[in-house]
């Protein structure tokens, strides 16, 4: 089953918006797997944000990341990577359309609130990075029958 990695940023964490963001993955449909309140270490931010090494904004966007708690969490379900990705909105959250998290919540693309793994196979490597499988519930809602034929 397909599954993606999914962080709230610690401005999202700082703005109350943890419970918020969280429904809105619950009320659509997809599982949650893991979840965890941390604070990443710069070691780990820089793992991370890898693909952005020799961007210019790779030392203020680990600082950003690191600067406070995020809430990590991995969620599941069919396509949920692009599912996911498409609720978040665009990166710059001034071009998020209105609905999407980023859309309705941020306005400044160092700000943008949360994270959502781009691709199948990154989101992979991300779950990797972040948890250990023993941190991941394998478990079958009861609602499931009422969400997914
Ligand atoms: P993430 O989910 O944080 O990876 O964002 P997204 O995939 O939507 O966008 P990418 B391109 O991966 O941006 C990573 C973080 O870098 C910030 N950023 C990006 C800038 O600050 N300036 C820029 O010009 C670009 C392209 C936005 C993302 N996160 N934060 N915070
Ligand atoms: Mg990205």
């Amino acid at each position: 089953m397909e599954r993606t990695f999914l962080a709230i940023k610690p401005d999202g964490v700082q703005r109350g918006l943890v419970g918020e963001i969280i429904g809105r993955f619950e009320a659509k449909g997809f599982k949650l797997v893991g979840m965890k309140l941390m604070t990443a270490s710069r070691e780990l931010a820089e793992q991370h944000y890898g693909v952005h090494k020799e961007r210019p904004f790779f030392a203020g966007l680990v600082d950003f990341i690191t600067s406070g708690p995020i809430v990590a969490m991995v969620w599941e379900g069919d396509g949920v990577v692009a599912s996911a990705r498409k609720m978040i909105g665009a990166t710059n959250p001034l071009n998020s359309e209105p609905g999407t998290i980023r859309g309705d919540l941020a306005v400044n693309v160092g700000r943008n609130i949360i994270h959502g793994s781009d691709a199948v196979e990154t989101a992979q490597q991300e779950i990797s990075l972040w948890f250990k499988e023993e941190e991941l519930s394998a478990w079958t809602p009861s609602l499931t029958p009422w969400i997914v034929e």
